[in-house]
């Protein structure tokens, strides 16, 4: 992690954001009630305007420690194959930009390379996207030894087909925001055959690394206590909430993506129930597809939950955007329709009449009885002050009465799918490959059990 450092002497880099508006893209989101798309940007359309978008871009490459400079956005009817936005709306940006000095032009979707190519010729410099930008705050926020892997993969492979003059260009003279990484950043200068190696040998890594996670896994299981997931928008506090429960000591700070391992520390319930509660890395809209794919490891403790709890910030004027973008990466990862607690946290700033209007824009309570109303279990806390917690450990010990159940199951040979499912969502507590069928033993959260009902020989109630 040296880049970093590189631009420790200069002065911050000087940024400017641009969005774009598409009317093909807002055309289906007139009426209210519209469903919510699974696909991100349909639900910014619905639900944030270019410019929430634009201000939480600000927010990450300030996080990423860019200064923004200025932004821009324009409506069109659709992407400009060539250049993104119109050619001559570029130009204009080109020309603010060389009068501030700016280093760095990100865009707030994601880019095609060619269209990076382009525009870096338009505006002489950086162009990074969204997607680039938050690799790199993962880039510096990566402390594990998996969640470095994870971040170097992704990156390499959203970085490889963007290599262009100015990344060598910049990465020789000095560091900077999309530049950082492990090896993967002096590898990228080189040709992409080695790249592509390298990206073929942290998989392999990152395989033992997720084998030994699954060994940990077990070894905490063996108890057969449920699993929580908190889950939520970043910064929406996660951390925060697990420090509350548990007395953990994860740092919770006021920033994008200040948590991205995960960790777990062990609950017990008012009732003596056991849970291991496990917090993990935010969500975010238009959170990368490769980056998904890259911590699908992480994201194990997610699929693998009996319940989430899904932490919402109530005073964020965003905040039904956010759970439906929560939302959408759940659905990604195969943790949709999950039991889940919504947690509304941060009640204390509404109380002190704090900024949550709300989209829908009838005060503080407005959004808070809206969300209530939409959310039948949910629970109104905040986690700094301790209000509304043991409502919540309450509604903790009433949804996790249904724990997993054991099961018995014969599996034919060739449906290997069926076979890596259950080792994904059950925990295998027999196996044997012998004989016409596979057999296992496991406990499957009761939910599961529809999907695997053809293949149960036994269902051990009460065992
Ligand atoms: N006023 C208030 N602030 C809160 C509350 N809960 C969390 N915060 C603050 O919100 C910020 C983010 O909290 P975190 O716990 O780091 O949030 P997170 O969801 O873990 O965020 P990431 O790990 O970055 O995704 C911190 O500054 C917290 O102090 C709350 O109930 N009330
Ligand atoms: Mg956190």
């Amino acid at each position: 992690m040296k880049a970093l450092i590189e631009t420790r002497n200069t002065r911050p880099e000087r940024v400017f954001l641009v969005g774009a508006e598409f009317k093909s893209r807002n055309g289906a989101a007139s009426g209210a009630g519209v469903p919510p798309a699974r696909d991100g940007q349909a639900v910014r359309s619905t639900l944030c305007s270019v410019r929430d978008s634009l201000a939480e871009l600000g927010e990450l490459a300030v996080t990423a420690g860019g200064e923004v400079v200025g932004d821009g956005f324009q409506k069109l009817e659709a992407p400009t194959p060539a250049t993104f936005i119109g050619k001559g709306k570029a130009e204009e940006f080109a020309g603010f930009c060389r009068r501030h000095e700016v280093d760095t032009v990100i865009f707030d979707d994601e880019l095609s390379p060619a269209q990076s190519r382009t525009l870096e010729e338009i505006f002489n410099c950086k162009i990074l996207d969204r997607t680039s930008l938050i690799l790199d705050i993962f880039a510096q926020r990566a402390r594990t030894r998996e969640g470095k892997l994870q971040i170097e993969l992704a990156q390499l492979q959203h970085l490889l087909p963007r290599l262009t003059r100015f990344w060598g260009h910049l990465s020789r003279q000095r560091g900077g925001i999309g530049m950082r990484g492990g090896e993967g950043e002096m590898q990228l200068e080189t040709d992409r055959r080695r790249v592509q190696d390298r990206i073929a040998r942290i998989a392999r890594e990152l395989e033992l690394v997720r084998q030994q996670r699954g060994i940990q896994r077990n070894a905490r299981q063996r108890n057969n206590w449920p699993l929580a997931s908190i889950v939520g928008y970043t910064n929406a506090g996660k951390s925060t909430l697990l420090n509350a429960l548990t007395g953990a000591n994860v740092l919770a700070e006021d920033v994008l993506f200040a948590t991205l391992d995960p960790t777990t520390r062990r609950l017990r319930l008012p009732t003596n129930q056991n849970v291991l509660l496990t917090d993990t890395v935010g969500f975010i809209r238009k959170l990368p597809h490769g980056l998904v794919e890259a911590f699908k490891a992480t994201l194990e403790e997610v699929v693998q939950a009996d319940l989430l709890l899904h932490v919402v910030d109530l005073s964020h004027p965003q905040v039904e955007g956010q759970i439906e973008a929560v939302n959408a990466v759940l659905a990604e990862i195969g943790a949709g329709g999950k039991p889940t607690i919504m947690v509304l946290n941060k009640l204390d700033r509404l109380n002190h009449g704090g900024s949550g209007a709300g989209a829908g824009g009838n005060g503080a309570n407005g959004i808070l009885n809206r969300l209530q109303e939409n959310h039948p279990h949910a629970v109104a806390i905040s986690a700094t002050t301790g209000e509304g917690i043991p409502t919540l450990l309450a509604e903790l010990g009433t949804q996790l009465r249904p724990k997993r159940e054991f099961v018995e199951l014969r599996v034919p040979h060739g449906q290997s799918a069926v076979i890596a499912r259950l080792h994904q969502v059950g925990q295998v507590i027999e196996s044997s490959y012998r004989g016409p069928k596979a057999r296992f033993k496991v406990r499957i959260p009761p939910y599961y059990h529809d999907e695997f009902a053809p293949f149960i020989v036994h269902d051990g109630h009460g065992s």
